[in-house]
């Protein structure tokens, strides 16, 4: 075998919520050795590459991406046919300088994602490796703490709860399988407990139940009950949050329990927050553009809890040297739809972590079987992944994925 990309086919195929998405075929020396399907969000953050969708609203609602398949068929084929497969960084650069744009708007960030991602399956087949241990190289996986998020609100849920997700993260057990196993139970003892108070309906986006609650620090108080009724301690199981504040940010402040808060106030409710609950890491706790509340939240409590930019960073190194230049965060959430491709992803990851930041791999609420973020999180040794509820298959499909690595990576440590 010679390695050289011999062709690229493209697809739309459904997401986890029934949209449109792009799937992509990367063809090796003739013979079809990697596909990928691009993940999308419904929190996004202003500063993400652009998803490109049809706008046709007579299909899919306007949400098609049969433009974005047609370029992966035309324009990224023709740029990537002849290169090394397993070039990862020739191969992203050339997308990159074909689009020529910022924010990817020309080509769409869902096309070259996804003939990226191709590309990145097509190089460890080719060289027959598990995807992980492409990815990771001699420095071997690390198995990341899971975050399973079994509690959905915000844009993801028809319920009255603000803050988007409320997760349970078991970092006191000495493997990923026990610690997966903690956290699925604690699902199911959530169940038990919104049952015992009528509570229980549907899920949400990401496989976890959406009450509607008094308030948001109900959700707080049913997490613990979970973790309690599950029957464990929460010095082993802490709770990790998504607050997604940008979403409900206006001009005159957060909009939160039908209050309007400044960004000082949302610091006190978290110091409160903090005090009262055992929580270990809190997303995107303001808005995309508040680096002040960002700055002032982690300057006095990022010792003792993890602050993670999600919007803020939106996995771009620019956004991510603004960040550290201004003490903004302590960790990074890693999309890799929210830059466009794995070379850049990579880079932000590194940038983070040479900067004292901590990665945190995450999915997409919408989300498909691809379980290529499992492959990541532990090839990259970032030692965090969330990936939601340990419920509908898009979900446990990573589960399962990190599963079957685990019979080959036992390395597994608690970052906290
Ligand atoms: C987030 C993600 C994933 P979305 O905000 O972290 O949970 O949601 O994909 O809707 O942006
Ligand atoms: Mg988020």
């Amino acid at each position: 075998m010679s390695g050289y990309i011999t062709g690229l086919d493209s697809r739309m195929v459904l997401d986890s919520r029934g949209r449109p998405t792009v799937e992509v075929d990367c063809y090796v020396d003739g013979s079809l050795l990697g596909r990928a399907i691009v993940p999308s969000g419904a929190s996004t953050g202003a500063y993400e590459a652009l998803e490109l969708r049809d706008g046709d609203k007579t299909r899919y609602m306007g949400t098609g991406v049969d433009k974005a398949v047609g370029n992966v068929k035309t324009h990224l084929e023709e740029a990537l046919v002849g290169l090394p497969v397993d070039q990862q960084n020739v191969i992203d650069e050339v997308m990159i300088e074909l689009d020529g744009t910022p924010n990817k708007s020309k080509i769409g960030a869902n096309a070259i994602l996804g003939a990226s991602m191709s590309c990145l399956h097509a190089g460890a087949a080719l060289h027959e490796l598990p995807l992980w241990k492409y990815i990771g190289g001699v420095a071997g996986g690390l198995m990341p703490v899971p975050m399973l998020n079994i509690l959905n609100g915000g844009a993801h849920a028809a319920s009255n709860v603000d803050v988007q997700e409320f997760m349970v993260m078991p970092h006191g057990f000495d493997s990923f399988q026990e610690g997966l196993r903690a956290g699925v139970e604690c699902y199911h003892a959530l169940r038990t407990e919104l049952k015992k108070d009528g509570l229980l309906g549907g899920v949400g986006d990401e496989g976890g139940f959406a009450p509607n609650l008094p308030s948001n620090e109900d959700g707080l108080k049913y997490m613990v009950r979970a973790i309690e009724g599950a029957g464990y301690s929460t010095d082993d199981i802490g709770i990790a949050l998504d607050v997604a504040a940008t979403e409900f940010l206006k001009e005159d402040g957060y909009h939160m329990d039908g209050q309007v808060l400044s960004s000082e106030s949302m610091v006190e409710m978290y110091e409160g927050w903090l005090d009262a609950y055992p929580i270990l890491s809190i997303e995107d706790g303001f808005g995309e553009d508040d680096w002040r509340g960002w700055a002032a939240f982690t300057k006095a409590n990022g010792h003792r809890v993890q602050s993670v930019g999600d919007d803020l960073f939106v996995t771009q190194s620019e956004r991510l040297a603004q960040g550290i230049e201004l003490g903004a965060a302590n960790a990074m959430l890693v999309k890799l739809n929210q830059v466009g491709t794995v070379t850049e992803t990579l880079e932000a990851m590194d940038l983070a972590s040479t900067s004292g930041l901590r990665n945190v791999v995450s999915h997409r609420s919408g989300e498909s079987e691809d379980v290529t973020i499992a492959d990541l999180a532990v090839g990259t040794r970032a030692g965090q992944i969330k990936t939601g509820a340990p419920a509908r298959s898009d979900r446990v499909a990573k589960y399962n994925q990190l599963l079957r690595i685990a019979e080959d990576v036992t390395d597994y440590r608690s970052p906290f």
